[in-house]
């Protein structure tokens, strides 16, 4: 099976990766749903991820992204990060990447131009519409941190559930997925819309790498049951 996906690889003008959790696992980054370890067993991310939540209890929300801020910190890159960016390196234009993921794995490990649909966990902004006082190197420190002036507080730039993705990112996904003759699915559940739906409405091909069944199983053309840091390697090499 992964010689097919070889095959259709070699033949793709052009080529879109779609990553999930899984892509970062083997570098140490828990996933959201199959995690039943550490702070994910303690704590539904569903339940967390959400403006809601955050303006519920906001120390508690803030120092759970504070904590997963430094682990990403301390992980680095896996063989499959590195892969899908030397492949995009030795054939510039051919690859458009698109990630679910907040950790930056990918542009460490020198993708350019990744599509980051769901934020950044490394960056933060105002929770509401910030008023001229608010700047944010002025912000008092805290959990979270908050203007001085009125109280406005900051959050991690992640989207939330509920939340729109960023307008424009989206815009591009959906255009490299409508033209991709290949699209390979990395280490997500297909669970949360509308990044799920880019592989649906893949133009051409659509191979799933992931050590378990997803929910895009079935609109799949190939499924190669294997983990990233070991299955894209050995596929993108040339
Ligand atoms: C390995 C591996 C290894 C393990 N190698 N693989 C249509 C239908 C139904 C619902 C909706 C819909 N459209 C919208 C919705 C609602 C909602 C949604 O999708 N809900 C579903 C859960 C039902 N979507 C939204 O709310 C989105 N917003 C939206 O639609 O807004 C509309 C709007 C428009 C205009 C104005 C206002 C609103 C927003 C979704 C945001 C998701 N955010 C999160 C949190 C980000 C911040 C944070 O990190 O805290 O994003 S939730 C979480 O899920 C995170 C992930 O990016 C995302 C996807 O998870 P992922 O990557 O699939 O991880 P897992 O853990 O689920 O799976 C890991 C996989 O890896 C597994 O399959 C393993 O087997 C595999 N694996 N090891 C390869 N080594």
């Amino acid at each position: 099976m992964i010689g097919q996906v070889r095959q259709w690889l070699g033949a793709a003008r052009h080529g879109a990766g779609l990553t999930g959790a899984g892509m970062s696992a083997e570098s140490g980054v828990p996933t959201f749903r199959d995690g039943q370890t550490g702070l994910w067993a303690k704590f539904d991310p569903q339940q967390l991820a959400t403006e809601e939540a955050f303006r519920a209890n906001p120390a508690m929300v803030w120092d759970w992204y504070a904590f997963r801020r430094e682990m990403v910190a301390r992980v680095e890159p896996n063989a499959g990060h590195r892969a899908l960016a030397a492949f995009a390196q030795r054939h510039p234009q051919r690859l458009t990447l698109i990630t679910q993921n907040v950790d930056g794995l990918h542009q460490r490990a020198g993708s350019v131009g990744v599509l980051a649909l769901h934020g950044n966990i490394s960056e933060d902004k105002w929770l509401d519409a910030p008023n001229a006082c608010c700047n944010p190197s002025l912000a008092l420190p805290g959990s979270p941190p908050c203007c001085k002036g009125c109280g406005n507080m900051r959050r991690p730039a992640v989207v939330w559930f509920g939340e729109a993705l960023p307008l424009q990112t989206l815009a591009d996904a959906e255009a490299a997925a409508q033209e991709c003759d290949l699209m390979l699915v990395v280490g997500t559940s297909g669970l949360v819309y509308p990044a799920a739906g880019l592989a649906r409405i893949a133009r051409g091909k659509v191979a799933i790498i992931n050590p378990e069944p997803t929910e895009l199983d079935s609109a799949a053309d190939a499924v190669l049951r294997g983990k990233a840091a070991q299955l894209l390697p050995q596929l993108l090499e040339d």
